[in-house]
């Protein structure tokens, strides 16, 4: 891997996750990360259809994508597939609405938490235990946001918040390291697994 700022942050996250897969040093990582560096501006397509996701590291321990956001775009009310999310953002400021069941489940409508709005350089959390959650930039902006999942998450439930009812969706991928791609999600993750 080149000396980019990205490539560094890749492998600090690696080394963290490898010592305690709780990652207890990522926020600091990501924040530190978030409030200097501008290379992650090569991987980021917008696309009005809908916000995008643009693979830049994905292995064993975790994976790393930015989430490019128009004016207006939401994600759908999901989780997290047992695994842990961190959300720094990059530009703009972007809003989580926190949803829950209300018997973990049994299908019924959710119930509405709590909102809240990350500034840029702020670092959010989220796991299963927390909350189910929805994302988007605040109102009348764009944002862009660095998503770190650990492990990798390749696909996840997404919730009708009237019915509680919820399908699996299989997450893809817009781009990778700064390529527009239609491959296959498949396709994609078959080249990095091992790495
Ligand atoms: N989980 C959503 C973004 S909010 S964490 C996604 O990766 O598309
Ligand atoms: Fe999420």
């Amino acid at each position: 891997m080149s000396q980019t700022a990205l490539n560094s942050l890749c492998r600090e996250l690696r080394a963290e996750l490898r010592r305690d897969a709780r990652g207890p040093g990522v926020a600091a990582l990501l924040t530190r990360y978030a409030e200097r560096e501008e290379d992650w501006r090569d991987y980021v397509f917008f696309d009005d259809a809908g916000y995008t996701r643009n693979l830049a590291h994905r292995c064993d321990e975790f994976e790393l994508l930015l989430l490019a956001w128009q004016e207006g775009h939401e994600s759908p009310i999901h989780c997290h597939d047992g695994q842990r999310c961190w959300m720094a953002v990059l530009e703009g400021k972007m809003e989580e609405r926190h949803y829950r069941e209300p018997v973990p489940g049994v299908q019924a409508p959710l119930v509405a938490g709590e909102v809240r709005r990350f500034e840029q350089g702020r670092v959010a959390f989220i796991e299963d235990e927390i909350a189910l959650h929805s994302i988007r930039p605040a109102p009348r902006t764009r944002g862009v946001s660095l998503h770190l999942y650990a492990r990798a998450i390749d696909q996840c439930r997404v919730f009708d918040p009237e019915t509680g009812a919820s399908t699996l969706r299989e997450v893809g991928y817009y781009s990778v390291r700064g390529e527009r791609t239609e491959r296959p999600a498949a396709e994609i993750r078959a080249e990095w697994a091992g790495s």
